[in-house]
């Protein structure tokens, strides 16, 4: 009986170290350690006592602000939005988890600190503000609906003002005044798709504040099919697909004619008018097949030479890399580009005046155990980041 109660004395000695002791420390975030408050880069001189596959994920993870919501008034220099949209998609539903599943693959990119090699730059320490506002809010049950909430989002976060200012060319040394239409300063958006379809609403937001905007566009496919060539319309709204979207964007005007141009193109036609029409909705093009003849050298030079220094909206279709090493994907087409490929020739778009960007089409259900398209698609977007970095969108006054 005397040993029983010492023991339960003991016990309850120990249960009161516990909760105010050293067992406590172990188990809580501790007083050094800015996340998940913070994101933290090691060579920041900050502790690196949290790992990377712990917390909540966000992109690259970057500090989940609520933009859309109780967050509104809290200024950014980039911001990653999901917009978890597939009910336009025509083959292999399952975008709607794109923006999870890019949010998984870009786990690892900041384990070493994310310096970027080859273009001497570390996005998440150049002095701008980055974080990730979650997913706009979109129905699957109305496209039309869902269409409008992903514009209103979007430009929501395009009209806020920046955290950052323009400062003066690093070159003159002159102040750097904005390149939008309307005069301001604003921030760049960098959504994770949902299926091709949004790119519609982005660049109807994107119209609010550049006018008729110049497009760099990654696809296997066209995507300025007419809606009788793809899918039939057998109603207006079965019209605007994941296949018509540019096709609509240039009937309506959002798409600068002629200085847009598609790359890693390889799909099959309707027939040879589909070119037309391509050329009608102000698209150059690159075929996938180029790699092999000019290199990603001569596609860097193509590309540059059609948009020039003009303001510049990429997207990315996760398709333009091979389904080897991308197969998590609503509408795979073999004879792609390697990762590898389209990093470097996002790399080669340095300088440019890009103002917001997308990656699309991911859809992680195809995907391996490996995360091979979720990782593909962190990766590329972490290039843009870098690019976007690098280069201010500002130009010096005239
Ligand atoms: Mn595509």
């Amino acid at each position: 009986m005397a040993f029983l109660l010492a023991s339960l004395v003991l016990t309850a000695v120990a249960l009161v170290r516990a909760h105010d002791g050293h067992d406590h420390d172990l188990q809580m975030p501790l007083g050094y350690v800015k996340y998940p408050y913070q994101a933290m880069y090691p060579g920041d001189d900050t502790v690196t006592a949290d790992s990377i596959f712990s917390g909540i994920t966000t992109f690259a993870r970057l500090p989940w602000v609520q933009c859309l919501g109780k967050d509104r008034d809290e200024a950014f220099d980039i911001a990653f939005i999901g917009a978890p949209f597939d009910t336009g998609t025509s083959y292999r539903p399952g975008a709607r988890f794109g923006p999870a599943g890019i949010r998984a693959g870009s786990r690892r990119l900041t384990l070493y600190g994310g310096y970027n090699v080859p273009l001497e730059v570390n996005p998440f320490l150049a002095g701008l503000k980055l974080v990730d506002c979650g997913d706009i809010p979109v129905t699957p049950y109305d496209n039309k609906h869902a269409i409008q909430q992903i514009e209103d989002g979007h430009r929501t976060l395009l009209q806020r003002p920046t955290f950052s200012q323009l400062g003066n060319d690093s070159v003159t040394g002159k102040p750097l005044v904005p390149i939008s239409k309307d005069g301001k300063h604003h921030p760049r958006v960098i959504t994770l798709g949902g299926d091709h379809t949004i790119v519609l609403p982005i660049l109807r937001s994107i119209y609010t504040a550049y006018g008729a905007i110049s497009v760099i566009h990654f696809d296997s496919h066209l995507d300025t099919w007419k809606p009788k060539v793809f899918g039939g319309a057998p109603s207006d709204q079965a019209a605007i697909n994941h296949g018509t979207y540019f096709y609509w964007a240039s009937q309506e005007g959002l798409i600068k004619n002629g200085s847009s141009i598609h790359g890693a193109i390889r799909t099959t036609l309707s027939g040879p008018a589909d070119y037309d029409n391509d050329d009608a909705s102000g698209f150059q093009r690159i075929e996938a097949r180029e790699i092999d003849t000019i290199g990603t050298d001569g596609i860097i030079k193509k590309i540059r030479e059609t948009v020039g220094d003009m303001p510049v909206y990429l997207s990315i279709d996760i398709d333009s890399i091979d389904p080897a090493f991308a197969p998590a994907t609503g509408t795979p087409e073999t004879g792609g580009w390697s990762t590898r490929e389209l990093r470097t020739i996002l790399r080669g778009l340095d300088g440019l005046h890009i103002v917001s960007a997308d990656i699309v089409e991911v859809a992680p259900a195809y995907d391996t155990n490996a995360e091979l398209t979720t990782m593909a698609a962190a990766d590329v977007l972490y290039e843009v980041m870098s690019v976007m970095a690098k280069t201010p969108l500002g130009k010096v006054a005239n």
